[in-house]
């Protein structure tokens, strides 16, 4: 009768796993933020505080609620050109736009000429906008517009719409102030193409295997 007996060592094998690409985030801002999301004060304080901030940055009250013109601005990043933009991020503290009154405030909003009337609008609408208010919007921008901002010049322009809010209650027009505005780009930051990659090691441990194999012969 024979009796074979084996071990096993476990065989290691070490996987050269790929590192995740960096993410970088650059953030170009004009003019500057001087009031929290939420906060309410007369156009004086808020005139005084922007000014000597870049145009319409400056606290210049854009247009009128009682008579008219409705707000209308655009402004204009201007940065180098970036790569591999994977996500942006669009950031803006305005005054008085009274979303909060009926309908819909914001008639047209263009990034680079793209529009984003309706998906800037919907985040007005969901917060804010109540009369002499200053509101800090974020809008994360579609990737349709990904190619203008990785060009380093970025035009916007927005206008809103009647009514606005008034001491008797809505307005027949609608003037509003800026803030601030940014942009917060992400960008994927690929490994160096210049200089060689190290030798590769594969971390591949071979294990021993034995076999032992004890013969007993029975007498
Ligand atoms: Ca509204
Ligand atoms: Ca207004
Ligand atoms: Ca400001």
């Amino acid at each position: 009768m024979k009796k074979w007996m084996y071990s096993k060592i476990p065989v290691l094998i070490a996987l050269t796993a790929g590192s995740p690409f960096a993410v970088a985030n650059t953030i170009v801002t004009i003019g500057e933020q001087d009031f929290a999301d939420g906060s309410t004060m007369n156009i004086v304080p808020f005139m005084t505080a922007s000014s000597g901030e870049p145009a319409p940055f400056d606290g210049v009250f854009i247009g009128s609620d009682v008579s008219g013109p409705n707000f209308s601005a655009s402004w204009f990043f201007s940065y180098g050109p970036l790569i591999n933009v994977t996500g942006v991020n669009f950031i803006l503290g305005i005054y008085d736009h009274e979303s909060a009154a009926t309908g819909n405030q914001v008639s047209s909003f263009k990034v680079n000429g793209i529009d984003l009337t309706a998906e800037l609008n919907t985040l007005f609408e969901s917060h804010g906008g109540g009369s002499r208010e200053d509101n800090v919007y974020t809008l994360a921008l579609p990737t349709t517009t990904f190619a203008g901002l990785e060009s380093g010049s970025v035009n916007i322009s927005l206008s809103l719409t009647a009514p606005g809010l008034g001491l008797f209650g809505e307005t027949a027009f609608n003037g509003a102030a800026l803030d601030f505005s940014a942009l917060d780009i992400s960008t994927r930051q690929d490994p160096p193409q210049t200089v060689p990659e190290p030798a590769s090691i594969p971390l591949l441990l071979v294990g021993f295997s034995a076999l032992i194999a004890l013969r007993r012969k029975v007498a």
